[in-house]
């Protein structure tokens, strides 16, 4: 673990955003190292579907479970500039649960009028089974991996603040884009995190480049994975405890609703570098801020 995560703890003004906005931006969250081989594997797993599924170049490229396939969405999870949010929001009760990894080419020039779409709250079945108002969760956080810094290179769209209204809002009286809608318009290296229940959708990608993105959830740990249920060995061996963790491990399946210390490690890790209060004031603001 990289304890130079400590200087990236969340701030009061960084709190308040996420709480009333349902997102924050995080301006190179990414070294250029790291940059340089995220779009490298993320290329090379690219190729590698469209070459396996038959994909037309044009195609929209998406796999799930990305994690696996290279060491370097592996560094993702615990982050130095992204990790202290993770935790400052949800706690040390914590797992990754899904990656995503959307490789989005140019529509083309045909398609200057395609409409932005989709608009969705994460989360599958617990979305229609769960009571209203809905809990927070789980978030992702996109890790971008090209410049969505132009209207035309098609970042992802938002409604701010609208995580804590459970429905969509209307579209603006004269027929034009649901209220409240915006664009994420940032630079390559830019992470930007989201509330699982704001309402977000894709926007279009009518530039000359396409645009990489990779997608890491994280929930609760007494959740289920949405894109795995165990991590495979040769991945959890070359792990530290709290990647361990963040990947699903576990003593047993009662830590799952009840984890001791072992179930945990990260817990214990923020013990020993930030003391026994600081866990405590974790639990604290969580039931502030939900
Ligand atoms: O590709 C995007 O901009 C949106 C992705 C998305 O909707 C999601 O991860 O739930």
């Amino acid at each position: 673990m990289d304890a130079s995560c400590f200087d990236y703890k969340m701030t009061d003004e960084q709190r308040t955003h996420f709480d009333e906005q349902g997102y924050l931006i995080v301006e190179d969250a990414i070294d250029d190292d790291l940059l340089g081989r995220l779009v490298e594997a993320g290329d090379r797993v690219d190729a590698q579907e469209r070459a396996a599924k038959g994909m037309e170049p044009d195609e929209l490229m998406s796999k799930f479970r990305t994690i696996v396939e290279d060491d370097a969405f592996l560094e993702l999870l615990d982050n130095p500039k992204t990790f202290p949010l993770l935790w400052d929001i949800l706690g040390w009760n914590i797992q990754h649960y899904i990656s995503h990894l959307i490789y989005y080419p140019p529509e083309g020039k045909s398609a200057v009028d395609l409409k932005p779409g989709g608009w969705h709250q994460d989360g599958g079945r617990p979305i229609h089974e769960m009571e209203r108002p809905h809990p927070r969760l789980s978030l992702k956080v996109a890790f971008w991996l090209s410049d969505i810094d132009a209207e035309d290179r098609g970042g992802i769209r938002i409604i701010p603040g609208s995580h804590r209204r459970d429905e969509l809002p209307d579209r603006q009286p004269d027929g034009g884009d649901h209220e409240g809608a915006l664009q994420v318009r940032v630079k390559a290296g830019t992470a930007v995190f989201f509330d699982r229940r704001m309402w977000h959708s894709r926007g279009v990608n009518t530039s000359d480049r396409t645009r990489k993105v990779i997608f890491l959830g994280y929930s609760y740990r007494w959740l289920r994975g949405l894109d795995y249920n165990v991590m495979p060995d040769e991945i959890l061996e070359k792990c530290d405890p709290v990647r361990r963790q963040l990947l699903g491990d576990g003593v047993d399946v009662k830590g799952w609703w009840q984890p001791t210390d072992d179930d945990v490690p990260l817990k214990g890790w923020l013990r020993e570098h930030l003391g026994e209060d600081y866990v405590k004031g974790i639990s604290e603001k969580q039931v502030a801020l939900s």
